[in-house]
């Protein structure tokens, strides 16, 4: 299924479904080098996503500010590399949803567990907003928060589900977005887990 939510916004519907145990495997292989921590937004408060980041670069918060890094805070070493599963997935699916010539840069991994959420905000930390968002979702289902380009334009929800990708480009690029907090449930792969990855051009 390919469908549009927004102009230059797709929904690959089921896209990862065939890699989703690739995907998982290589997410732990990242975990297991820079693991998912909650980290502290710019005003103190501890975020309840917990994050890592795989490539060159990895978005991180701390009091100081949101930022892309070369260097985990938290091990000191560089991010671990972008497993070629997860760049070929996200280049397949760039090219599914009319962006033949993405190549990303750095991979954030969002990890919920039920309760968690992540509050409307826009993406704009990356040096160009030429390029899409790829996103994938796996594990249990989340309740997604699709606005515009203004902060009080009005917001359309939208479930993402195991195996999801969208490409967020275009006009839809900088468009408001966030999760609700995650409800209760097991999923048959990551029990009482969502996991969401985000593919961009950061640098
Ligand atoms: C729409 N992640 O990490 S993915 C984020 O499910 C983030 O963890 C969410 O928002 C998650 O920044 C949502 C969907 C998404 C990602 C980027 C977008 C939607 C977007 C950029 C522009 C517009
Ligand atoms: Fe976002």
């Amino acid at each position: 299924g390919r469908e549009v939510l927004a102009g230059g916004a797709v929904l690959l519907r089921g896209f990862a479904l065939p890699h989703d145990k690739a995907l998982i495997a290589a997410i732990d292989a990242v975990a297991a080098i820079s693991p998912f921590r909650n980290m502290q937004t710019p005003r103190g408060f501890t975020m309840s996503v917990a994050m890592t980041n795989c490539g060159a670069a990895g978005w991180v918060s701390d009091g100081r500010g949101y930022r892309y890094a070369s260097r985990d805070p938290e091990t000191g070493s560089p991010w671990p590399a972008m497993p070629e599963a997860l760049r070929g997935l996200a280049e397949s699916a760039a090219t599914q949803g009319g962006y033949p010539d993405f190549h990303p840069d750095v991979c954030l991994i969002n990890r919920y567990a039920p309760g968690a959420k992540l509050s409307l905000h826009q993406d704009k930390d990356e040096r160009e907003f030429t390029h899409p968002i790829v996103s994938v979702s796996l594990g249990l289902p989340a309740s997604f928060q699709f606005g515009g380009l203004r902060r009080d334009d009005p917001i359309r929800r939208h479930a993402l589900r195991h195996g999801d990708v969208v490409v967020w480009g275009g006009p839809s690029r900088l468009f408001h977005h966030g999760i609700l907090p995650l409800k209760e449930g097991t999923h048959p792969e990551l029990g009482r887990i969502r996991l969401n990855l985000t593919f961009r051009r950061a640098l």
